[in-house]
């Protein structure tokens, strides 16, 4: 797979290239990353990009010209043109989910645009972006994290990058309800004990737990995935037990 970014800030969005599952996919090649500065595709003097709004206000809007020439460069660098997607790091846009990290995961690949200043000339917008993906509801200075997350997110799903295939696919959300909890040694704490099902050997009974720890914490904390999803007899009865259990510890008025 390969994932071009256009970005202001390309040693940083690189940065990702040395850790983790990333790193790993890199230098197995799996996985290229190229990062671009329209910087280096301006044909201004002082290698400007940006310019002030049209109508007024704050700030300053990112010029469509350097961003076309990044992108056809990229066109002519991938080989692939009309193929590979064009998402904008944007606020405004769709949000970003583990729906989105599969859809992407399948493809050839993409590219991301990462915005600066006040936003960027919607003629580009219009004219060159495929989708516009949101991170979440937040203003940041620009969309570089978000990128990186979005290929960090895309490249644990590459076949082969993760070292343990099977961790991907048991992780939270990919089964659409959340994650049970995590321990490791030692079973005794000052900060307290391992439950002692964990400890029992018992796979069956262990596999029961986390389960119904999974569903419990998904209806505490996101009831809206549940509301997506269909229990089975077993997952109902599970999450009834939860249920009943966090009522008898709760006091009541
Ligand atoms: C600023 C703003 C202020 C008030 C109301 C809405 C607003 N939206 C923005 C805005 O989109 N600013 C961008 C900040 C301009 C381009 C650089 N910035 C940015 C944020 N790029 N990408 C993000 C972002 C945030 C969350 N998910 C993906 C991208």
């Amino acid at each position: 797979m390969r994932i071009d970014a256009i970005t202001l800030f390309p040693e940083w969005l690189l940065e990702i290239e040395r850790y983790g599952v990333v790193g790993r996919g890199l230098r197995e090649g799996r996985l290229s990353l190229a990062a671009w500065n329209p910087r280096d595709y301006t044909a201004h003097p002082t290698r400007r990009v940006d310019d002030r709004p049209y109508g007024g206000g704050p700030g300053m809007v990112m010029q469509n010209r350097p961003l076309v020439a990044t992108l056809d460069a990229i066109v002519a660098a991938r080989g692939d043109s009309g193929r590979a997607p064009v998402l904008l790091m944007s606020p405004q846009g769709e949000r970003f989910d583990q729906r989105w990290a599969e859809r992407l995961a399948a493809g050839p690949g993409f590219v991301l645009v990462c915005g600066r200043y006040e936003g960027i000339d919607q003629r580009f917008i219009d004219r060159h972006v495929d989708a516009e993906i949101s991170a979440g509801d937040m203003v940041l200075s620009g969309g570089e994290l978000p990128a990186m997350m979005i290929i960090d997110a895309v490249a644990r799903l590459i076949d082969g990058v993760l070292g343990d295939a099977r961790s991907a696919a048991e992780d939270s959300f990919v089964e659409t309800i959340l994650d049970h909890p995590h321990y490791t040694r030692p079973p005794d704490e000052a900060d307290g004990r391992v439950p002692d099902v964990l400890l029992s050997g018992d796979h069956a009974r262990i596999a029961r737990w986390r389960e119904k720890q999974a569903l419990g914490r998904t209806w505490l904390r996101r009831p809206d995935l549940l509301d997506r999803i269909e229990l089975d007899s077993s997952q109902q009865a599970l999450l009834a037990e939860f249920i009943a259990e966090y009522a008898d510890c709760t006091p009541r008025p």
